[in-house]
């Protein structure tokens, strides 16, 4: 067992604190807040407050140096020059409430966290941890770090004092797969991915609830695949690399899984900006493996 970095700690205890805050505010902030994000996305009321608080609570936290959103053209300089090891401090990029289109319709939704020791642009490779918390029936977070993958019910205790409560201490997944989910609409599919999801269908269930935090805990939880594919309409995919993608890559690789963008390992794709879009496929190794050598033509 790897000495935890109290820094991760640290940020993930913030992380933990906002939960409640933002779970009660959501019924709040279902509308439109008649902006957009630097991806062209419109957002939600709900998307600014859990950004808003996830930057006030992020940015405070010793061995921080920067705060990235996917709401946020920029990063927001946290001060924090150095970490608690004496190097450079920690850049933490987020999505602040992934799949928020889910409000609305009152389906899963959460905060994806990612703890990078580079400045952003930066690849998967320099993440030192990543994180989400999943706003279901009940709140639950997973963690993964150099020690594995744990997940944590985070609970409001009395006098709102915030506690996280181990539940599943080195989270893997399972070797049969039993789930997959799919994004974009099928006509928008390349072929070669429509064949591999018609092989997918004959073997899986489908389970795709509209936000990533969501399905991929799906795959965490069951084993399988989640895929937000190369469309036709938009061969980059959908999701962000530096919000989204990498931290999801991080944690399933974590939890013994793969992930890729049709060929190379998600944690190895180069950036060229903070809001790039990838092609995401994660799942157990088996089925990624398939995945790109079908995608390859094999
Ligand atoms: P929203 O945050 O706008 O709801 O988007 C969620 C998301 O980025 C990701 O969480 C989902 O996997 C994906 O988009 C769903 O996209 P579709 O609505 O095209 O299925």
């Amino acid at each position: 067992m790897t000495e935890t970095d109290p820094i991760v700690e640290a940020i993930f205890d913030a992380v933990a604190a906002t939960a409640p805050e933002i779970r009660a505010a959501l019924p709040g902030r279902r509308v439109e807040s008649g902006t957009d994000n630097p991806s062209g996305e419109s957002v939600l009321a709900g998307d600014l407050y859990a950004d808003e608080l996830l930057a006030d609570a992020l940015t405070a936290v010793d061995g921080v140096g920067s705060f990235v959103s996917e709401e946020r053209a920029a990063a927001v300089d946290a001060g924090a020059a150095v970490g608690s090891d004496g190097e450079g401090a920690y850049a933490v990029a987020i999505d602040p409430l992934d799949g928020s289109s889910n409000l609305r319709s009152n389906n899963a939704m959460g905060t994806v966290v990612g703890v990078y020791d580079a400045p952003l642009p930066a690849t998967g490779r320099d993440l030192v941890a990543a994180g989400y918390v999943l706003y279901g029936p009940i709140t639950t977070m997973i963690v993964a770090d150099a020690d594995g993958v744990r997940e944590e019910v985070v609970t409001e205790a009395e006098g709102g004092s915030v506690d996280r409560s181990v539940v599943e201490e080195d989270l893997t997944l399972p070797d049969d797969p039993l789930v997959y989910g799919f994004g974009g609409r099928v006509p928008d599919w390349p072929d070669a991915f429509t064949a591999f999801a018609r092989e997918i269908e004959d073997e899986l269930k489908l389970r795709y609830g509209g936000a990533m935090v969501g399905d991929v805990n799906q795959v965490l939880t069951y084993g399988g695949v989640f895929a937000y594919p190369a469309l036709n309409s938009a061969p980059e995919g959908k999701l962000r690399l530096s919000f989204e993608a990498n931290p999801i890559a991080y944690i399933v690789e974590r939890a013994g899984g793969a992930a890729t963008d049709g060929d190379t390992d998600i944690l190895d794709v180069e950036p060229e900006g903070v809001h790039d879009r990838v092609p995401l496929y994660v799942g157990n190794e088996g089925l990624i493996e398939r995945l790109e050598d079908a995608l390859a033509g094999d």
